[in-house]
């Protein structure tokens, strides 16, 4: 892929989808605690909302495409090093036979957090019960379908990070209460 994005307020690498390995990282650039990763550029539609909200939340992450079933060899390398590179969640989506969440729990001890694609045949649930019934002792923390999960999927992994990291969760405590307080203040005409 790349489309990799540094703490908010500073800028961004890449913006379009391709297949291959990442390009070095810039010097300057932030190491990514996060990775988002999805079977294929027609994901980036729902899972930009990942990355725009990891951006808010000014979490370094990066932005790939890699397939569990189109390029194996890749995937597996990449949740194999995934630790080692300090990354500290990994979130894939796919859809259809979305093994791409799967395939990265099976080479990593990190986190992982799947996120289902809505598809066309089946409109997600495909999606959906490829990424969450993973077998006994490798979980998958799967979301919901589409933008839903997409943008939750960013959110739990803001909420790991947080828990090592005060500043962080004050901002997410401070998104709780700015959110409570829109829904509030609703009114329907
Ligand atoms: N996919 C890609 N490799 C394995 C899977 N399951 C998924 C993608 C995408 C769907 O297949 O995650 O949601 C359709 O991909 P494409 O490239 O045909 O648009």
């Amino acid at each position: 892929m790349v489309k990799r994005s540094k703490l908010a307020g500073k800028n961004r690498v890449g913006k379009d989808i391709p297949a291959s390995p990442r390009p070095p990282v810039p010097a300057s650039a932030a190491a990514p605690l996060v990775a988002v990763i999805m079977g294929s550029a027609s994901d980036w539609e729902t899972m930009r909302h990942t990355d725009q909200t990891l951006t808010d939340f000014g979490v370094p992450h990066e932005c790939r495409v890699m397939s569990a079933h189109r390029t194996p060899t890749l995937s597996a390398e990449f949740a194999s090093s995934a630790e080692a590179r300090g990354l500290e969640v990994v979130i894939a989506a796919a859809g259809g036979a979305a093994h791409l969440a799967g395939v990265m729990a099976a080479h990593t001890l990190l986190p992982v957090l799947g996120v289902p694609m809505k598809s066309d045949a089946l409109n997600g649930l495909d999606s959906l019960l490829a990424t969450v019934q993973m077998p006994g002792g490798i979980p998958v923390g799967t979301l919901a379908i589409g933008k839903a999960g997409a943008v939750n999927a960013a959110l739990l992994a803001v909420a790991i990070l947080a828990n090592s990291r005060p500043q962080l969760r004050a901002r997410l405590r401070d998104f709780r209460a700015e959110q409570e307080k829109k829904v509030r203040a609703a009114r329907l005409d």
